[in-house]
């Protein structure tokens, strides 16, 4: 008779949503933990965190706390208090708006200032409206090498890799155990 492995590991780990506001931080995460896109929801003020258990392979669980900024201190740049304890983050940017595309870097230089090199994953949200033949990427693939950081386009409103970019931070906080 085989024996089932009795070794799981289960870690629970932060992972922040920064960006700049409007950008969808908070539609991804509705996406992602309650799969579905509102176009109208109540914003208040402070911080939403969702929980969200993702099985990495057969011996790794990461129970992910989703941080979510709400309200107006979306529109500074966050306290070094609101990152420390990340394990990781998913830096947004609407890929229509091209300033929120240029804040990425600022974004990703606080964010590493305080907790240090994690895993980062850039997301170019609202790919459903966003034109792909004439997007630029060629900066943010800089940004990318730079920062040793990935990026993909996203979308809130019908889904596009919303499950992958946070399996993708659950498996590269699962490599960085
Ligand atoms: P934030 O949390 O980063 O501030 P929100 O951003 O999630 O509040 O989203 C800001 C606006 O962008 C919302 O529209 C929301 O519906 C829209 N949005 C978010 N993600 C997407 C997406 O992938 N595609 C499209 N087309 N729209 C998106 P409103 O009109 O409510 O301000
Ligand atoms: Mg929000």
């Amino acid at each position: 008779m085989r024996h089932r492995m009795a070794f799981q590991v289960e870690v629970l780990k932060k992972v922040a949503l920064l960006g700049d506001p409007a950008v969808g931080k908070t539609s991804l995460i509705r996406r992602y933990v309650f799969d579905e896109f509102s176009d109208m929801y109540i914003t208040t003020i402070g911080t939403k965190v969702s929980k969200k258990e993702v099985l990495v392979n057969e011996t790794i669980k990461v129970t992910m706390l989703i941080w979510d900024i709400l309200g107006q201190d979306e529109f500074q740049f966050l306290h070094a208090t609101y990152y420390q304890g990340s394990a990781g983050a998913l830096i947004v940017c609407d890929g229509t708006r091209p300033e929120t595309i240029d804040h990425l870097r600022k974004w990703v230089t606080n964010f590493f200032n305080t907790v240090g090199r994690v895993p980062v994953i850039f997301l170019v949200n609202k790919a459903d409206i966003i034109d792909r033949d004439t997007f630029y990427s060629q900066p943010l693939e800089d940004l990318c090498a730079e920062v040793g950081a990935t990026w993909m386009f996203s979308s809130a409103k019908n889904g596009e890799n919303v499950d992958r970019s946070f399996q993708n931070m659950a498996s590269f906080i699962a490599e960085s155990l």
